[in-house]
């Protein structure tokens, strides 16, 4: 019901912009498909198509897909309407520079280390397919001795198009600087005794890729060549645990695609040594967008997570950190099952408390992948609690377990 005077509008939008303004499609014109899907088993029969699925509903979901996915989809019965991406109208590049581009996220990363050299330091974990330095910046108030306190671990933009996944990880660098910096007597307390980790842009290739052009170009993968020509790897397919066993896709064509191997991308590969050397990390966040979801393993099987304690780390987490960004707390296979994940990969390869969040915005009626810059000020405001409460943890995640009074005291500022 939702779904017809939105459509009805972008028809309209669609017909009232000069046919110039239009890309041209093609065969590999992409679409944005409205399918029926009442429950997980059938949002997963949707992503095991290849198509990426990017909201669910009670009753139906909107993925992209490309042509094939769409055939697919609509002998399996399940499609309801499917829209061209290209006439898509949410396209604002020239509206959005505040967002940083390659070149400008390196810029600013070298400005945060060399403005605070005491507690930053500034390494590239690897290079990309086309040869980017994947860069983290690390932060802590006791450099020398950072490898033996606690760590938390921040990435973004894995997926090319989700631009907002890329500023968050920016901003959280930037604010607990100049925090630092100002005397701010929590951030200072928070950051002497732990080491944090931020990766702001997993996906560098990808994420020119989508800037490149001047207009949008709704890419989510790396830019491996495939064998059958094609491009790109879905580098949240493409970790190890329970790799290729659901919710990915075999075709190179696909939006899913796993690759041909776990860690066959020298993407997911530079996260893997990097994570598997850092044996202080307790905590890790990978940011993705949109739909403003929480979401902790397991997401590659409908199983919760076996240990109990654990699992009840993870929905007291999800639970609290809930309050602060107002997002939905889930386990990440209610969503749909897909495997070869960030998180699940962490917390069964080293035990880490691993979460995905779906940022802003709610959904593409709201901007989906290209809300507009106007939205990052609040994001950052609703997403910061949620980022030092993990910090603040990874000394100990069981804490979390324990009432709030006896570790924390009613009245700090976290949990203000
Ligand atoms: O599909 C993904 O990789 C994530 N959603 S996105 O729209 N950003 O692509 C969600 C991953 C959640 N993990 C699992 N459901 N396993
Ligand atoms: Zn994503």
């Amino acid at each position: 019901m939702v779904w017809q005077p939105k459509l009805s509008l972008i028809f309209l939008f669609v017909m009232l912009t000069p046919v110039f303004l239009r890309a041209e499609p093609g065969p590999t014109e992409r679409y944005w498909l409205k399918i029926g899907a009442k429950n997980k088993v059938e949002r997963t029969r949707v992503v095991e198509t290849g198509a990426s699925l990017e909201i669910a509903k009670d009753d139906y979901v909107i993925a992209i897909g490309d042509e094939n996915q769409r055939e697919q989809l609509e002998k399996m019965g399940m499609l309801q309407t499917s829209y061209p991406l290209s006439t898509a109208p949410f396209d604002f590049p020239q509206e959005d520079s505040q967002f940083h581009d390659y070149t400008e996220i390196v810029a600013e990363l070298r400005k945060i280390a060399s403005d605070h050299p005491n507690i930053t330091q500034l390494t590239s974990i690897g290079k990309s397919v086309e040869g980017r330095d994947i860069w983290k910046i690390r932060i802590s108030g006791d450099l020398k001795n950072a490898s033996a306190l606690p760590a938390a671990i921040f990435m973004g933009g894995h997926h090319a198009r989700e631009h907002v996944s890329i500023e968050m990880p920016l901003f959280l660098a930037r604010h607990l600087v100049e925090k630092h910096a100002a005397g701010d007597a929590e951030v200072t307390r928070l950051l002497s005794g732990r080491d944090v980790h931020i990766i702001p842009v997993v996906n560098p290739d990808g994420a020119e890729h989508d800037v490149s052009t001047g207009s949008y170009q709704y890419w989510r993968k790396n830019r491996g060549r495939n064998e059958n020509g094609s491009f790109g790897t879905d580098l949240n397919r493409n970790y190890s645990y329970l790799w290729g066993m659901g919710g990915s896709s075999q075709n190179p064509d696909a939006e899913t695609y796993m690759g041909t191997a776990p860690f066959s991308e020298p993407e997911t590969r530079a996260i893997r040594d990097f994570v598997d050397a850092q044996t202080n990390a307790t905590m890790l966040l990978s940011f993705h967008t949109f739909s403003e979801l929480i979401l902790y393993p397991w997401g590659g099987t409908d199983d919760p997570v076996a240990d109990e304690r654990d699992r009840s780390v993870f929905v007291t987490m999800a639970k609290t950190m809930a309050k602060w960004n107002n997002y939905a707390p889930m386990q990440s296979s209610e969503l749909y099952i897909a495997t070869g994940d960030t998180a699940d990969w962490a917390y069964a390869t080293h035990n880490i408390f691993a979460f995905t969040f779906e940022l802003d915005p709610s959904d593409m009626f709201n901007g989906g992948f290209y809300p507009g810059q106007a939205i990052l000020p609040e994001v950052f405001r609703k997403n910061l609690q949620p980022c030092l409460y993990m910090i603040e943890y990874a000394d100990n995640p069981y804490r979390v377990l324990q009432s709030r009074s006896q570790t924390y005291g009613l009245r700090s500022p976290l949990l203000d």
